[in-house]
């Protein structure tokens, strides 16, 4: 049985839910190509991966120049979404951004 909510807050139920340490890391990747603005990542890096935007210049200029790049390390579940965002964000841009994801 799960204990009841207390009012003013429980410690247990508020906190935010931990990771099983035991469960695998996937890295999101991110592909170049020839059409997707600079710009547009690096919003994407900073809107769905959390990057401070210093950071997320520097990650789209790691993709940009080497061809992939990681955007962020995360369960699967949290990995495929964003990567599924990143694709769905872009494809409604028009452009032909690319993500995938695979075990860290
Ligand atoms: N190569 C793109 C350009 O010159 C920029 C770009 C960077 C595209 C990273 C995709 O994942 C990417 N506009």
């Amino acid at each position: 049985m799960t204990a009841p909510k207390r009012e003013g807050g429980s410690e247990v139920l508020e906190k935010p839910k931990q990771r099983d340490k035991t469960e695998d890391l996937w890295k999101v990747v991110l592909h170049n190509d020839d059409y997707t603005p600079m710009d547009f990542v690096v919003e994407i890096l900073e809107e769905i991966f959390d990057k401070s935007p210093a950071e997320a210049y520097r990650v789209m200029m790691m993709v940009h120049v080497e061809g992939r790049g990681i955007a962020g390390t995360y369960t699967h579940e949290v990995a495929e979404t964003k990567a599924e965002t990143t694709v769905d964000v872009a494809r409604s841009a028009g452009y032909p951004l690319l993500a995938s994801i695979e075990e860290a």
